[in-house]
């Protein structure tokens, strides 16, 4: 695992005022008592009135940089939740603004000092003030967008496209969570009822020399991208973007979510799509509650669904168990990854 740094820590420190905390920073500073010439007091006045608002929108380089290098999986999350047309207009809202501000506060500088009397002194340092800080005012909703992105981006998960990583998928129930949690110490939520997990989760396992993550996604149907919820999406950006392989896990048992027929056509005709080139391992789950003529249906039709797909079929498991979800982990990491013992 390399040690870059991932998105979600990056997005931290980075602070997004809202123009009213702006504007609160900048009514305290302006008046605090200064000495000198009226003339020095309204040059310093404005000298402050700058560093303040350029200093509250620093943030803008650092959430720039991290933008510009976001791997295309958390792209693909943004996207789910933000328009891109959006965050670009807000963004280059606040970046002309702060160009604007040195220039203004050149012009207002010369316009001080060229003032011949208190009263125009008044009236130019007014006007400077409320240019400038009409500059941030039109961004208002620009910073409240950047705002809830930046806290978006810092409540994702932390995966590195660069490392070993499996992505568990399949329908809803199917064992997914229980799988992710019983190979590393992820504490994911399970529970009997279908789409019981929202959100992209990661587990680690070490296994030799390499840190594997173990991707949760949610339960999906059997639908078409453009048809797919925003839940579902989150899986689809998990299957289609981040490098690695996919385990898909069937539901064999005699409640599951859907037909053994149907997680088929989920696996062949969604899955695959989303995976491309990606290997997909194939298991079929919950074989300890599952009759045996059922299973041995089950197991046959995950492999006719394997070989539509040239996936592999690892064969029945029991992902309650944690010794056979570790096998299975296991399995599939030595197939796929480097691993020196
Ligand atoms: N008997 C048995 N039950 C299992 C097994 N794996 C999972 N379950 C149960 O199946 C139910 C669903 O498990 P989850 O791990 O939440 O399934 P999921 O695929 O993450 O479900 P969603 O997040 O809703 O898509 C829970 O009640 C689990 O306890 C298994 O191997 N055997
Ligand atoms: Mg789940």
């Amino acid at each position: 695992m390399s040690e870059e740094i991932l998105p979600p820590e990056r997005a931290k420190h980075i602070q997004v005022p809202t123009y009213d905390e702006i504007l609160e920073r900048v009514g305290k500073r302006i008046n605090v008592k200064r000495k000198g010439s009226k003339l020095d007091r309204e040059l310093s006045r404005l000298q402050a009135l700058r560093d303040i608002v350029i200093s509250k929108t620093d943030f803008i380089r650092d959430l720039v940089r991290l933008l510009d290098s976001l791997h295309p999986f958390y792209w693909s999350l943004i996207e789910i939740e933000f328009d891109r047309e959006e965050l670009r207009d807000a963004i280059k809202c606040v970046s002309k603004a702060r160009k604007m501000t040195d220039r203004l506060a050149e012009k207002y500088r010369i316009l001080l000092l060229a003032s011949e009397s208190p009263r125009e002194l008044n009236t130019v340092a007014r006007e400077a003030r409320g240019r400038i800080l009409s500059l941030y005012k039109r961004c208002s909703r620009g910073l409240a967008l950047l705002r809830s992105l930046v806290t978006f981006i810092q409540r994702l998960p932390g995966i590195d496209a660069s490392s070993p990583t499996i992505i568990v998928a399949g329908p809803p129930s199917s064992g997914k969570s229980t799988f992710v949690s019983n190979v590393s110490r992820a504490r994911l939520k399970v529970a009997e009822y279908p789409f019981t997990t929202k959100e992209i989760h990661v587990g680690h396992l070490t296994l030799g020399n390499i840190k594997v993550q173990v991707i949760d996604t949610p339960g999906i149907l059997d639908r078409d991208l453009e048809e797919m919820n925003q839940i579902e999406r989150k899986a689809a950006a998990a299957l289609s973007k981040l490098p690695g392989a996919v385990l898909y896990l069937f539901d064999a048992s005699s409640n599951a979510y859907m037909s053994l027929e149907r997680q088929e056509k989920l696996l062949v005709n969604t899955v695959a799509k989303l995976v491309l080139q990606k290997k997909v391992y194939v298991a079929v789950n919950k074989a300890d509650i599952t009759r045996p003529e059922r299973l041995e249906e089950a197991i046959r039709i995950a492999e006719r669904a394997a070989r539509k797909i040239g996936g592999e079929v690892i064969g029945p498991i029991v992902a309650a168990s944690k010794d056979n979800s570790l096998r299975v982990a296991e399995l599939i990491a030595k197939k796929e990854f480097v691993i020196n013992e």
